[in-house]
């Protein structure tokens, strides 16, 4: 079956590779290119809709991180996109396989809904090539006000190995660095991790590859998302509850493309498509 929906999740099978996606936040929980999975999930991962998902691909909307004013202030970490149930809306090509989801305020809880009171349509496309998944979120504001967001596709790759990773395309990128609390710029061809990384690359002109023991794993490229987020844990997954096992810092890395840096004002009848598109070579 090209397209298999439950009540919960939806999978999409196309050239020997699948996809997985979980109504609940439209999470992607798996990506497999012949059989060889491409993403990491918690094997502590909450998937019955009380939490977001630690793992796959969770969508950011209408705010990345935890702001401290403004109409998002009141949000919880990452917005609500990931927290909602999102309806499936079918299949959209056969060659990629592409299906689509929507969210809208109506789908969003009461308690949510309130602490955003604004119309909003999110359409996110999942398009599943033989070695390719490209996801494209589609941001329109059918209301009467404008209003600011932010978005980012936080997606969690699979690893063999977190002491031979390295990302590269990031070089002479500003930096701001959650960890040193420092901003600057980067300087390395290679961003390796070695302890937890959380860093914001602003303005990343290049596509951007996930290379282990130098061999490229992924190449990401990306329309509209013009910042990059590496985050590694590291020990610190183990303070999360649902980040197990605790040595799987070692086989994930976060290189998240978004639109964070700063705020995308979008006006009344306004649409911005935000496009991610990963490759996976080995
Ligand atoms: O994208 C990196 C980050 O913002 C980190 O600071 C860390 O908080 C991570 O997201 C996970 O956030 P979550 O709310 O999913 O635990």
């Amino acid at each position: 079956m090209p397209i298999d929906q439950t009540e919960k999740d939806v999978t999409l099978t196309y050239a020997g590779s699948s996809v997985k996606v979980l109504l609940h936040g439209a999470n992607i929980l798996s990506w497999k290119v012949n059989g060889a999975e491409k993403l990491f999930l918690s094997e502590g991962a909450i998937l019955d809709g009380s939490k977001a998902v630690r793992g796959g691909v969770p969508l950011v909307f209408p705010v990345f991180g935890k702001a401290t004013s403004g109409p998002t202030a009141t949000l919880p970490q990452h917005g609500f996109a990931r927290l909602s149930t999102w309806e499936f809306l079918g299949q959209t090509t056969e060659s990629p396989l592409a299906v689509q989801f929507g969210l809208g305020p109506e789908n969003v809880s009461e308690e949510l809904r309130s602490a955003w009171p604004y119309n909003f349509t999110l359409i996110y496309t999942v398009s599943l090539g033989e070695d390719t998944l490209e996801t494209s979120l589609s941001i329109s504001n059918p209301g009467d006000v404008a209003w600011d967001f932010q978005t980012l596709l936080h997606t969690y790759f699979y690893i063999p190995d977190v002491d031979k990773v390295a990302v590269t395309g990031l070089t002479g990128t500003e930096v701001k660095d959650k960890v040193t609390k420092t901003d600057y710029s980067e300087s390395n061809e290679d961003v390796t991790i070695a302890a937890e990384v959380d860093r914001v690359y602003e303005n990343v002109p290049k596509p951007v590859t996930i290379k282990s023991d130098g061999k490229t794993l992924f190449e990401i490229t990306r329309k509209n998302l013009d910042d990059v987020v590496v985050w590694n844990p590291w020990t610190n997954c183990v303070k999360m509850g649902d980040f197990k096992p605790v040595t799987g810092y070692k086989n994930m890395i976060c290189v998240e493309a978004g639109s964070v840096s700063k705020w995308t004002s979008l006006a009344p009848g306004e649409t911005y498509v935000a496009v991610e598109t990963v490759k996976a070579y080995l």
